[in-house]
């Protein structure tokens, strides 16, 4: 009996995938089909897959071609399933010719013909709708936001926005954008949602009138340097039915997912305390340096380090007090964080001027987890224990400049419009968040 073997993400099942199923069936007796899961996808770097393992292989088991479906959930199967599974042939469409020749040394490799003009990329397209993407500001953040944007199948960016429009003409020209303005409404009339990326200052009133004019929101961290402005704007968004989402991307991260889900499953015991460190040394004349843009390292960079304790520790803190050096204008260029909760202990090292090791350290009762800078783009940690032959290393993939996954998170949302999936960072974290970094303005205005 000939033993065929196919694999395939095989997502809004469509013709290519059927005429290749066939043809693949048509090469021997028996028919195996390795069906890809989300996460090996998303290593792979498909980010956008839209239906489910289940469904997708419901939809491979209806055709009626495959004998046998299985799970493909990590690199390296291929190989090991061709020997296992003692496979004659392995196939696979004309898009992927040579990248299999390896397999060659263990069964017959056949690349059959794509069917052409269909693929699930282009039905992605054609069944949901593209969001219309505008960015507000024109600097450096938003320059990193283009190509990671471009990964993100569901949207599409159409238009810039700068009350300077020279700034705006620059970024539209670079960036080969149609709509470069200063005329906000003309700017909102492009659009179905905004991804803000100006000086934080201008973040509050951005969103509100954003959402006033029913657009989406992504906003660049720290979204809000003030509790009831933050709980303001959550609730108009929740209020209007919109997506408002803080872009901490480490919060969308896989990795720093994972790290998380393993932290909670309690191996290394009671979590006592976390140590978050992130700097990132700045000079000069710049807006990060500047007290009355409410400049400092805390604001700058606490984000994500105030993220990682929020979400082990949680938001109900007892006390939390904050160690600062400053500069002669009297922004911070070093700040310590101090946060005492029941039972447990956390502290976020933040520094424009002090340069340090960028780690996250978890520790338990049982075990440490220590994450190696720069930790905030998670791609890999080590769980230790005592007995050193217990310590695991876990390795996650981070694409690119790992925008593309909050920027998919945001469109996600968008298209799902339900409130039960945002656990990856809640309104209620980044309200916390927003607190956290008012009472650290209000004590360096106090202890200047
Ligand atoms: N296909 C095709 N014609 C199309 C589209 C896809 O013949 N118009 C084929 C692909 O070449 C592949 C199969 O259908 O053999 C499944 O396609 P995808 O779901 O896009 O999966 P892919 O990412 O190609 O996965 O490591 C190899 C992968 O497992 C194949």
């Amino acid at each position: 009996m000939k033993k065929v073997i196919t694999y395939g993400t095989f997502d809004l099942f469509h013709e290519g995938h059927y005429n290749l199923l066939k043809r693949a069936k048509d090469l021997g007796e028996y028919l195996i089909v390795g069906v890809t899961t989300e996460q090996f996808d998303e290593y792979r770097g498909k980010v956008n897959v839209i239906d489910s393992l289940m469904e997708r292989i419901e939809r491979v088991r209806q055709t009626g071609f495959a004998d046998e479906i299985i799970v493909e959930d990590h690199l390296g199967q291929k190989l090991d399933d061709v020997q296992k599974l003692g496979i004659d042939i392995f196939t696979v469409g004309s898009d992927w010719v040579g990248a299999f020749d390896y397999l060659k040394d263990y069964c017959e490799v056949i690349y059959l013909d794509r069917t052409k003009d269909v693929s699930s990329t282009m039905l992605r397209e054609k069944n949901q709708k593209i969001i219309k993407i505008g960015i507000i500001g024109s600097g450096r953040i938003a320059g990193r936001f283009m190509p990671e944007a471009k990964n993100v199948s569901a949207i599409n960016i159409e238009a810039v926005y700068n009350p300077r429009i020279e700034s705006a003409k620059k970024f539209g020209k670079k960036f080969d954008l149609d709509v470069y303005t200063d005329n906000w409404d003309f700017f909102l009339s492009k659009i179905d949602a905004v991804y803000i990326a100006s000086p934080h200052n201008a973040h509050y009133e951005y969103i509100k009138q954003a959402l006033t004019a029913d657009k989406h929101v992504l906003c660049e961290k720290p979204m809000i340097l003030n509790k009831t402005y933050a709980e303001e704007v959550f609730a108009l968004a929740k209020e209007k039915n919109l997506v408002l989402m803080e872009a901490i991307k480490t919060a969308y991260a896989p990795g720093f997912i994972k790290l998380l889900n393993i932290a909670k499953m309690r191996s290394i015991g009671k979590i006592y305390d976390v140590e978050a460190c992130f700097t990132r040394l700045a000079s000069g004349n710049i807006r990060e340096l500047k007290p009355e843009e409410n400049g400092g390292s805390f604001t700058e960079l606490a984000s994500a380090p105030l993220l990682a304790v929020i979400k082990l520790l949680g938001k109900d803190y007892d006390g939390l007090r904050f160690e600062s050096f400053t500069d002669k204008n009297g922004v911070d260029i070093y700040t310590k964080a101090y946060f005492k909760y029941k039972d447990s202990l956390a502290t976020v090292k933040v520094g424009l001027g002090v340069k340090s090791e960028g780690q996250l350290i978890i520790s338990g009762s049982n075990g440490y987890i220590i994450v190696d800078a720069p930790w905030w783009k998670t791609q890999g940690f080590e769980v230790r224990y005592e007995d050193t032959n217990k310590n695991e290393k876990f390795f996650v993939k981070y694409l690119g400049d790992g925008l593309r996954y909050e920027i998919n998170e945001f469109a996600a949302m968008i298209n799902k419009n339900d409130d039960k999936n945002r656990y990856k960072l809640t309104a209620g974290e980044s309200i916390a968040i927003a607190e956290i970094m008012e009472r650290f303005l209000t004590w360096r205005r106090k202890s200047e």
